[in-house]
């Protein structure tokens, strides 16, 4: 059982919704903590650099535009297993084919507009967090529900 840290974003949509502390809730509930957490501006650059193996698709424009269009909340989480954890949580990419239970299966119907993004691999983690986080951000606590949760 892997200890991982993984990248979520509460996306712009989620945010507008006032979705956020729902979404964030679910992670909470799930038993991840939080190691890192901030409200901020995706930039054109920002969102380049963030989705990169996107850059050339077809609908990176509207990603692009979607993902700068207001604030997100970036979040660095910890658990077992965290980033598998949180893809499973997420659902599929379109929430009307996203099963009901997952986050964007319960609250959206867009392919684009899907509320919450997750690294998918220990790969992408590894390269995500440092975009978002300064080393300094990142908050190294105890936490006595691990025994509990782990
Ligand atoms: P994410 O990277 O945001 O966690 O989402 P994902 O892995 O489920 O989906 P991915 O294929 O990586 O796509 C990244 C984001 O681009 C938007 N998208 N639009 N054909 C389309 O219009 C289209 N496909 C993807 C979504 O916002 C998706 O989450
Ligand atoms: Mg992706």
């Amino acid at each position: 059982m892997a200890l991982e840290r993984t990248l979520i974003l509460i996306k712009p949509d989620a945010v507008q919704r006032r979705l956020a502390g729902t979404i964030l809730s679910r992670f909470e509930n799930k038993g991840l903590k939080i190691v890192g957490l901030k409200l901020m501006q995706v930039t054109k650059e920002l969102s380049a650099e963030h989705y990169a193996e996107h850059v050339e698709k077809p609908f990176y424009p509207l990603l692009e535009e979607f993902i700068t269009s207001g604030p997100v909340i970036a979040i660095a989480a910890e658990g077992p297993e965290a980033i598998s954890v949180v893809r499973s949580m997420m659902g599929s990419t379109n929430g009307r084919e996203s099963a009901p239970g997952t986050i964007r299966g319960d609250f959206g119907v867009s392919r684009q507009m899907n509320l919450v993004h997750g690294s998918d691999g220990p790969e992408a983690a590894a390269r995500e967090i440092p975009i978002y986080f300064k080393p300094e951000e990142l908050v190294d606590y105890e936490s006595s529900l691990s025994a509990w949760v782990c």
